[in-house]
């Protein structure tokens, strides 16, 4: 059989390998912001990439193996190869070029994802041993997350000044930043989808890490400013 011949039977398998893909359910939490849509395309496009590759070089891999194995008698050396300069030159380019490719649509996406507008939310959020607290613009401060839903927040993330380093990521949002003594991170989500969710810590930060989680609820825009105004009443009066 001609390499050409092994070649279409190659991307035949790799479509193969395409549409199972497609058809296959999304693996992941479902995606409750503009952020969340952005990295699951970004993601959906390199798996399928990544398994047309795979079905195309394993073709010809179980292909070569097949054909040029070695009888059990044959104890010859095999004939002096010294390289293809054409399918060594194809084989550098064509990757550069899907690597580079993929590395500028990675980029648009975090550029994307990290868009500052003058209309959003600003949340503090501090972590530390082994609890969250999110402080809000009029000063209310809670240990649940609540945002709204269409409005772009900022998390401004730091942890406590003498306490260790931990990571907020709430996977329906697909976002994750390092919450770092001293130092404020920032990232940002425009959550889509009223609901529940949970905030949890991706820093191993000691014995109650696995714990350290935070409710998160996403409402609409009316629900949200009378939580906001209730709850400012409520912590005024607590603090008079
Ligand atoms: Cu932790």
């Amino acid at each position: 059989m001609s390499a050409i011949k092994v070649g279409i039977v190659a991307i035949i398998v790799g479509a193969i390998g395409t549409v199972a893909i497609l058809v296959t359910p999304s693996w992941f939490p479902v995606a409750a912001a503009v952020q969340a849509h952005r990295q699951d395309d970004l993601y959906l496009a390199l798996m399928i990439m990544s398994s047309f590759i795979m079905a195309v070089v394993t073709v010809f891999l179980v292909y070569s193996v097949w054909r040029w194995r070695a009888r059990p008698d044959d104890l010859r050396d095999g004939p002096p190869i010294h390289g293809n300069t054409t399918l060594e030159i194809i084989w550098t380019v064509v990757p550069t070029i899907i690597v580079i490719a993929f590395a500028v649509a990675g980029g648009v996406v975090l550029v994307k994802n990290e868009q500052t507008t003058s209309q959003e939310l600003v949340v503090k959020v501090t972590g530390e041993q082994f609890a969250w607290t999110f402080q809000y613009p009029n000063g209310v401060v809670t240990h649940e997350l609540v945002l709204e839903k269409g409005r772009p927040t900022e998390f401004a993330i730091t942890s406590l000044l003498h306490d260790v380093i931990h990571s907020f990521y709430v996977p329906q949002f697909r976002v994750k930043a390092d919450a770092v003594p001293g130092i404020m991170n920032y990232t940002y989500a425009t959550p889509t989808r009223v609901g529940k969710y949970v905030l949890i810590c991706t820093e191993l930060c000691g014995p109650g890490h696995s714990l350290m989680r935070a409710p998160v609820q996403v409402m609409e825009p009316a629900d949200f400013t009378q939580w906001l105004a209730t709850q400012k009443s409520d912590q005024s009066k607590g603090g008079a």
